[in-house]
């Protein structure tokens, strides 16, 4: 039996404030403010199939996808609970077209993606809720400026997700280093379960709706290609694919492997979204030590003009992530010498 102190996320929440002589406690607020929140909905997830609380309202949301209640039920749970804590001045959600004032003295501004993977909620797949936090550019007190939500990842100071699977865990960062708590329901406590996470070196599960592969671009083809087809790759890769990011990125993270969503020839930009899909994943994955790119540059050097502006990820271990950008690089070269070619 293992002799592991056990830590609980307000213990390490503590021990982490004391390490940080900047740290007046507000981040950390807002990190309790999202584990109430999302302790109810872990709740109501658990039973998401015994009431009649699945099932699509009948709206579409800000994508055009049908809104599940559960969707819009965590967005309220996620926003009352931020709002009590009072240190949040706005919100950014996928379920709301535009941002939303909490707390006019906050200095934080979040961004979140209340139930991720929404669509399988009614098949019992895992699904989660992603975070990101930034500090406000406007003075305490001032009207919402763009400013203040329209900023680079790399701007972030706290990113995660909670997942809700076999069991219901919290994995964020806050710039040094990715910590995963797993919640004991007979306590009702989170408790570090996995510290200062890195992705493994070896990189041997990919992750992507290869249903889309007729309208890839023709770097990424020849990348699927290459690892399943080719001599050179000594150890097989593995498929793995639960279509939640949360669930995908969490399983590739602790075993290595690549999670790719991107760009196609009818959406250049992709499906995932980048101020509340797209900056939190890209910060976990750099924080475990590995790499967040759109195929040509990190996500978080992303310079964002829409709250709602999509982005192509790839997120994995450095070398993969780099060998998929080497097959973009030269498949685009190559399609540009055949187009210049023609003219
Ligand atoms: P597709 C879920 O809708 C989501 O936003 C992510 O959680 C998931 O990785 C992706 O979309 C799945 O998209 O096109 O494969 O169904």
């Amino acid at each position: 039996m293992g002799t592991h102190a056990i830590i609980t996320l307000e213990q390490f929440i503590i021990e982490k404030e004391k390490n940080n002589p900047q740290a007046t406690g507000s981040l950390s607020q807002i990190i309790r403010d999202l584990v109430l929140a999302t302790r109810i909905i872990n709740r109501e997830v658990n039973k998401a199939g015994l009431v009649d609380i699945i099932g699509a309202i009948g709206g579409t949301n800000i994508q055009g996808e049908e809104v599940q209640k559960l969707d819009v039920y965590a967005e309220r749970q996620i926003i009352d609970a931020l709002k009590r804590g009072g240190e949040t001045f706005a919100v950014g959600s996928e379920e709301s077209d535009d941002m939303l004032i909490l707390n006019p003295e906050g200095k934080y501004v979040v961004m979140i993606d209340p139930l991720d993977g929404s669509s399988n909620i009614d098949v019992n797949v895992s699904i989660g809720t992603i975070f990101s936090v930034y500090h406000r550019k406007s003075e305490d007190g001032a009207e919402l400026h763009e400013s203040d939500y329209l900023q680079k990842g790399r701007e972030q100071v706290a990113a995660g997700y909670f997942l809700y699977g076999t069991s219901t865990m919290l994995v964020y960062t806050t710039g040094h280093g990715v910590n995963g708590f797993t919640l004991d329901p007979s306590i009702g406590e989170f408790l570090l379960s996995h510290r200062d996470i890195t992705y493994p070196a070896k990189c041997n599960i990919y992750s992507i709706n290869e249903g889309n592969y007729r309208k890839l671009f023709e770097g990424v083809k020849q990348y699927l290609r290459f690892i399943k087809t080719s001599n050179e790759v000594k150890k097989p890769y593995t498929l793995r694919y639960v279509g939640s990011l949360v669930a995908d990125f969490h399983r590739n993270l602790l075993k290595g492997g690549i999670y790719l969503y991107p760009g196609t020839t009818d959406k250049p930009q992709g499906k995932l979204r980048l101020m509340y899909e797209g900056n939190p994943m890209a910060m976990l994955a750099e924080q475990a030590g590995g790499m967040a790119t759109n195929g040509y540059t990190d996500v978080l050097d992303t310079d964002p003009v829409e709250l709602h502006q999509r982005t192509p990820l790839f997120l994995g271990s450095k070398d993969e992530v780099t060998m998929i950008q080497e097959f973009i690089k030269v498949y685009d070269q190559i399609s540009n010498l055949v187009l210049n070619g023609r003219k």
